[in-house]
This record gives C-alpha cells, sequence and structure tokens, in this order.
C-alpha cells in the first residue's frame, strides 16, 4: 500500500482511541497527553502505524459534535506526527480526515467505507492518501439490528465490492483501497468466525485486508467462564493476538490492535512461518515448475 510501511509482513497498527466511552479503553486516553505518550509506546512496541479515534462505534454509542472530534484527534495526531509515528486517522467525517491529513496523518480508515458521508471518498482522493473501507451498515446505534445475513461471507465480499468500486468512481486509485470485513458492526459472533474463516473470499478481491478483532465482545463470548461471563475486554488480549497470527498466515495486510507488543510478537511468527513454508514448497517443488 502506497504511502505506509511495507516491513515485507503483516502490519500492526496500534489504536488510540481518543473518546470517553470505547468498549475497552474508553476514557484511558482521553488528555492529549497520555494519548500522545501511548502512541509513542505503541511504536517503541512494534507498532508500524498508529490509529488515532474519536469517535466511539461501541453499539448504542451517541456521536460526538464535528467540533468535539476535530477537537480530540487532531491535537494527537499532530503531536504523534511531529515525533514521527506513522498515524492514519479513523473517522467516518470527511472534514476530520481533511484536518487530520493536513496535521500529518498518511491514511483514512473509515469504519462506514465511504457511506456515512458522502463528501468522504472525493476527500479521500483529493488528499491522495490510502483508504480503508470497513463493511458497514449503519451507525452504532442501530448497527445490531441489521446483523441478518443469508450468507455472511458472500454479502461482505459482495458490499465491499461495491465499497471499492465507489472509491475508485470517487477518484481513489485501486492500489490505496483496502478493505476490512467490519468485524463486530453489524455481525454477530458466528458471523465473525465465518468472515475470519473465509479470509480466502475476501482476499479473492484483490485488494489488502485489515482485520480489528482486538478485545471484540466475540473473544469475550469464546473465552467466557463457566458461569456464563463474557471475559472482560481488557482480559482479552492473548486470544486478540492468536487471531492476530492466524490472519497474518492467512494473508491479512494488517491488524489493528490496543495490545501492540502481544501482536507484534504474534505477527513475527506468523512471519517466520511463512517464509519457512515458502522454503519448503521451493525446496519441494519439481523441477519444471521452480
Ligand atoms: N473497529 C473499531 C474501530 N475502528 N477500524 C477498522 N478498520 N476495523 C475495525 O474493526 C475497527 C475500526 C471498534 O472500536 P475499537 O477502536 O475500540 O477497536
Amino acid at each position: 500500500m502506497e504511502g505506509l510501511p511495507q516491513p515485507g509482513r503483516c502490519l500492526v497498527m496500534g489504536i488510540v482511541n481518543v473518546t470517553p466511552d470505547s468498549f475497552s479503553d474508553g476514557g484511558a486516553w482521553m488528555a492529549p497527553a497520555a494519548a500522545v505518550a501511548h502512541g509513542v509506546a505503541m511504536r517503541r512496541q512494534g507498532a508500524d502505524l498508529v490509529d488515532v479515534g474519536g469517535e466511539s462505534t461501541r453499539p448504542g454509542a451517541e456521536r460526538p459534535s464535528l467540533g468535539e472530534e476535530l477537537s480530540r484527534v487532531v491535537p494527537v495526531i499532530a503531536a504523534l506526527a511531529a515525533a514521527g509515528v506513522v498515524v492514519s486517522v479513523d473517522t467516518m467525517r470527511s472534514e476530520v480526515a481533511r484536518q487530520a491529513v493536513a496535521a500529518g496523518a498518511v491514511a483514512v480508515n473509515d469504519v462506514s467505507g465511504g457511506l456515512a458521508d458522502e463528501a468522504m471518498l472525493s476527500t479521500v482522493a483529493q488528499l491522495g492518501v490510502p483508504f480503508v473501507a470497513v463493511h458497514w451498515r449503519g451507525h452504532s446505534t442501530h448497527m445490531q439490528e441489521r446483523a441478518t445475513y443469508l450468507q455472511v461471507v458472500d454479502e461482505v465480499v459482495t458490499e465491499l465490492a461495491l465499497r471499492v468500486d465507489a472509491a475508485t468512481s470517487a477518484g481513489i486509485p485501486a492500489e490505496k483501497v483496502a478493505l476490512d470485513p467490519g468485524l463486530g458492526f453489524a455481525k454477530t459472533a458466528e458471523h465473525n468466525w465465518a468472515l475470519l474463516a473465509g479470509m480466502g473470499s475476501l482476499l479473492s478481491l484483490g485488494q489488502p485486508l485489515l482485520i480489528g478483532a482486538s478485545r471484540k465482545a466475540f473473544l469475550g463470548a469464546l473465552l467466557a467462564s463457566t458461569a456464563g461471563q463474557p471475559r472482560p475486554a481488557a482480559e482479552r488480549d492473548d486470544a486478540t493476538a492468536a487471531v492476530s497470527a492466524l490472519a497474518a498466515v492467512s494473508g491479512a495486510w494488517c491488524v489493528r490492535v490496543h495490545d501492540v507488543r502481544r501482536t507484534a510478537d504474534a505477527v513475527q511468527v506468523a512471519s517466520r512461518w511463512l517464509q519457512a513454508r515458502r522454503a519448503e514448497t521451493d525446496a519441494t517443488a519439481p523441477e519444471v515448475t521452480r
């Protein structure tokens, strides 16, 4: 993906939520200095880039005003960029994307895939930065009632293909569009697992794939206590790292996580595993196909 790090393995994107109400770390990084220190620490732990967002997308969340979102993210992005951290902005608003890029962000991550703001795709085209289009069916207040699919993988593939068409029609080069199945966005746990297992179909769209499983409720449900209590969000990082390794070995371009250190290790394991697999395939390939 042009304009972003290319380390020859799956990228690790660290999450900085400058929000009072995100589901797993809401409020922890509301003070700009704390958010910046957290982003810098994540780079030290192995993040290739840091994703800064000012709007919580947890089910049922109220949207902040444009002014509130700008005042949360722009100073943090400017300070992180000044510290040499590669930054993307997590926003559904074109004006936030515009001001974030002016402050030093080098990519736009939109959980609505450009659907929430009709000016988003043309704005990103003008800005000339990479765009991550996430599969989305509506704002947080309504999304879980839209989690209805006959064939979730096929439908998400079809709907993401439409986002690629829309992005390229608006002038974003296809080489700058990454896709994301949007785990938890109008998805049940069953849908999320089907999409992870169906990564091959998502990859067949030919775009880089980002996977955002970090600390999400489907991992809490998987790891629930025998009494049926979901595992708390802050105790889902080992499971997140396991998903990161599996996603990386399955061909993901990037994984987006709260706990960078565990996932950076997991991605290194996956990368070495793939290297060994390639060497093994080369060594055993018949002469004609070498
Ligand atoms: N999930 C959240 C927010 N932004 N962006 C992408 N590309 N993919 C995701 O799955 C995603 C996202 C949910 O909230 P969080 O910031 O607390 O993980």
